[in-house]
């Protein structure tokens, strides 16, 4: 039954008393004026602060719905090569309709990226989520690594990559979506070994390819590294029949962090924010490009980007070609406002505006003069 409390002031001595009203159901609360003289700065700042908290709850209570209905993911991810998997990470861990059930790492030194990757989750509070590495490949130099040399942890378990995926397929079967951010090795090695792992696998959504775009201001497609780095794994993945959601160099090539967005997310005094920091100093290059997160952000908001179903071949040199009267077997996006993604992401990763910090706190290694021409 709903029940009303209304306060009503009294002109005698006595303190609160309460009674019920002529109307069934509703309470009355009866304050003297002494008592309101007393305590009325403590009702005021409850009062106060129940209004202020209504955002604070609303929120809550949409973030506690998003998570009920959050979509399970695992990622495949060469962190610590370029800059760009530790901001999709990052997203990830800030969007609250992702559940990451866990990290695979793939190319060269994995088992350095997955301590890279470990650490990352365990600074941003996630030390639960379990961090395979795939297997090695030849080792590179990788600057970012240093960051975790020394990192152990339980959630770095010492099973395979692929077995890894088979299993978190297997034992939710059509439900997991695959966040792939890096050469499809994993994917492609799980397949080839146990085809009907494909029907488990709800779809993949993937940084990869390029269609009628390149690298940089090409206005002609390249061959995408995620894909030409790995052209077997890539063709057997997109020969899979999952459904495959891509985001190429089309909407990606063009994402340039500026300075300041760099600022506003190093700034937001968080220790997510603070391995970011630190990721991009060892990285040691002015510009990210958030190629990753934009596959990460186009499956949380699919309006960010115009897409279009393709039969895309791939050929031997990495090309993402489009074979015209084919059946499809991807989503391709095509065309994206790199504006609204920015808005998207810094809403999340850098939630605290710019504005918000005092000039002096800026730090001024992490914008250099020509970057402010940018955004
Ligand atoms: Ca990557």
């Amino acid at each position: 039954m709903m029940m009303f409390l209304s306060l009503r002031i009294t002109r005698n001595n006595s303190n609160l008393k309460m009674g019920k009203t002529s109307m069934p159901g509703n309470f009355v609360a009866f304050f003297s004026l002494p008592t309101i003289r007393r305590y009325g700065c403590f009702l005021a700042s409850l009062m106060l602060g129940g209004i202020m908290a209504m955002p604070g709850l609303r929120l809550f209570a949409q973030h506690a719905k998003a998570r009920r209905v959050a979509i399970p993911i695992l990622l495949d991810t060469d962190i610590g090569t370029d800059i760009d998997d530790a901001f999709a990470l990052a997203l990830i861990l800030r969007s609250p309709e992702l559940r990451l059930l866990g990290v695979t790492t793939v190319s060269g030194d994995t088992a350095a990226r997955a301590r890279l990757a470990a650490k990352m989750l365990s600074e941003a509070g996630k030390p639960r989520i379990p961090v395979v590495a795939g297997k090695p490949g030849k080792p590179l130099p990788i600057d970012q690594t240093r960051w975790a040399e020394n990192f152990t942890g339980p959630q770095l378990l010492h099973s395979s990559a692929v077995d890894f995926l088979r299993d978190q397929f297997s034992k939710n079967p059509g439900k997991i979506t695959l966040v792939a951010i890096g050469p499809l090795t994993n994917i492609g090695m799980l397949l080839q070994q146990d085809p009907s792992v494909a029907h488990k696998i709800k779809r993949i959504v993937m940084m990869g390819g390029s269609i009628a775009r390149g690298y940089d201001d090409h206005m002609s497609p390249d061959p995408e590294y995620n894909i030409a780095m790995d052209v077997s794994a890539a063709r057997v993945v997109f020969a899979s029949g999952i459904p495959i959601l891509m985001a190429p160099l089309d909407v990606t090539a063009m994402l340039q962090l500026s300075a300041r967005d760099r600022q506003r997310i190093f700034n937001q005094g968080t220790p997510l924010a603070e391995s970011l920091a630190a990721l991009y100093r060892l990285w040691g290059h002015p510009t990210p490009i958030l190629f990753d997160p934009m596959a990460v952000a186009l499956l949380i908001r699919p309006t960010l980007c115009k897409t279009q179903p393709l039969a895309i071949r791939i050929d031997a040199k990495g090309y993402t070609r489009v074979e015209s009267g084919e059946k499809s077997n991807a989503v391709v996006a095509l065309h994206t406002d790199p504006q609204k993604f920015f808005d998207f992401y810094l809403s999340r990763v850098a939630p605290k505006a710019l504005s918000e910090f005092r000039f002096g706190t800026l730090n001024s290694s992490w914008w250099s003069p020509n970057d402010w021409a940018g955004r």
